[in-house]
């Protein structure tokens, strides 16, 4: 016996390309080979908790226009929110979920009370993943929703919010690992600042590298085998977040010695906002061997902050699954919809069509960017223009062989005068054209 929130709506369909039915795919046919491996393999898409069943509509000038049955602080309506979500999953053939802490719980008064009701609420969902085959794709704390926060988590001022944000860690990385989630997410909630006039930089970095080395430890301690993964984010919620984008990421890994530890869970949204490309994010994560999970949800372009919305741009997705393929594809990773429904999308069926829009839309961007890899449309190019190092004396300058003394003497001796070569840009952006 189900909920009846979705009412009739039965398990959604892959019914192709010509169908006008919003209630099908019409390009994400899960079993469909691509590369070699199932479309829902390569896609490993998951639904994130809190845009989906939890954020209730607001805006800075408006309450709730989302009037779930379940918004109460309560087990019951706890529960009834998993008994939906969990339909919601199988309505839609999403293999993964992903979830807060405090989004599937309710908010206790203090430590022990968010514990217990944190462990009733994993027991239940322990119980629904058996049923229904649904997984976890990763698990995190939100160190950022409750006013102890407002100063930071790992970086507050504070002591006391540091040590209640370690514990709190510990019990949603248990959590994660009980219910045998692939990854482990932290996202600098506001990990970051408003002035420097009233913080230390120096000192909260250090606290963020201690913090983050906690996690690790703990994590070889109880042999928990997912991953870690940051996820970046340049702006918002604090004025100046640390964790910035993949480079500055990458940095703060190696400061604190945790580069070969924590990889990255990076979302559409926040590269934008950090001025980069999607593809730039993902690319440079590939280049540092850290690339971890994405978040697939977009920004609207002029807006300047993270709007969270379903993707709906085939070329730019074609791009971004080119860079997930080329470095090899997810392994603990997938494609987690951190996006949420317009405010006007009261329906309890604009939530499948959000969905079902957005993985149609991946699905066809994977399916370009197979191809393009395929037919090396990109990448045969690309090898050209980097052809002269496979040379002995390129090799050599790479490698070490030569010193600078020595580069001058081959340039002098062999009469190096190199010619400019044109980079082919709007080439390659027909052929990208002729994939989309
Ligand atoms: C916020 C982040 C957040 C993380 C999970 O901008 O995207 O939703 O994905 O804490
Ligand atoms: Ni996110
Ligand atoms: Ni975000």
């Amino acid at each position: 016996m189900g909920t009846g929130f979705f009412g009739t709506i039965e398990k959604i369909k892959f019914e192709g390309p010509a169908s006008a039915n919003p209630l099908a795919y019409r390009h994400y046919n899960p079993d469909e080979v691509v590369m070699g491996k199932r479309m829902e393999d390569h896609l490993r898409f998951a639904v994130a908790y809190w845009h989906t069943f939890v954020w209730p509509g607001t805006d800075p000038f408006g309450g709730n226009t989302f009037e779930r049955p379940w918004f109460a602080n309560t087990m019951e309506a706890a529960k009834l929110k998993a008994d939906v979500a969990f339909e919601f999953f199988q309505l839609l053939g999403t293999p993964y979920y992903c979830f807060h802490d405090a989004d599937v719980r309710p908010e206790g008064n203090n430590f022990a009370e968010n514990t217990r009701n944190l462990n009733e609420i994993v027991d239940y969902f322990a119980g629904k993943q058996a049923e229904t085959g649904v997984k976890l794709l990763w698990g995190t704390a939100n160190l950022f929703s409750h006013r102890r926060y407002m100063s930071g988590a790992a970086t507050n001022p504070d002591p006391d919010v540091f040590a209640f944000a370690a514990a709190t860690v510990k019990t949603c990385l248990d959590a994660t690992m009980k219910l045998g989630g692939e990854n482990y997410v932290l996202w600098g909630g506001r990990e970051g600042y408003e002035t420097l006039l009233n913080t230390n930089l120096k000192h909260e970095m250090d606290q963020a590298g201690r913090f983050l080395n906690l996690v690790v430890e703990y994590k070889h301690k109880i042999g928990y085998k997912g991953a870690i993964l940051i996820e970046p984010k340049p702006q918002e919620p604090t004025k100046h977040q640390y964790d910035y984008d993949v480079a500055t990421v990458f940095a703060f890994l190696q400061k604190y010695g945790l580069e070969k530890e924590v990889k990255l869970n990076i979302e559409q949204g926040h590269a934008i906002l950090a001025g980069h490309t999607f593809e730039h994010e993902l690319a440079l994560a590939n280049a540092y061997g850290v690339f971890g999970s994405i978040d697939m949800n977009r920004n609207d372009y002029q807006s300047g902050w993270d709007t969270d919305q379903f993707p709906n741009n085939v070329p730019e997705m074609a791009l971004a699954y080119y860079q997930v393929l080329a470095g090899g594809g997810f392994t603990s990773g997938g494609t987690n919809f951190d996006a949420k429904l317009r405010r006007q999308s009261i329906d309890p069926e604009d939530l499948l069509i959000g969905h079902i829009g957005g993985m149609d839309c991946c699905a066809r961007g994977l399916k370009a960017a197979a191809g393009m890899l395929e037919d090396k449309a990109l990448s045969g190019p690309l090898d050209e223009r980097y052809a002269g190092w496979k040379q002995t004396e390129a090799r050599k300058m790479l490698d070490g062989g030569f010193s600078l003394e020595e580069i001058e003497g081959w340039v002098l001796n062999s009469n190096v005068n190199p010619l400019p070569k044109s980079g082919k840009q709007e080439m390659l952006e027909n052929i990208v054209n002729r994939y989309v």
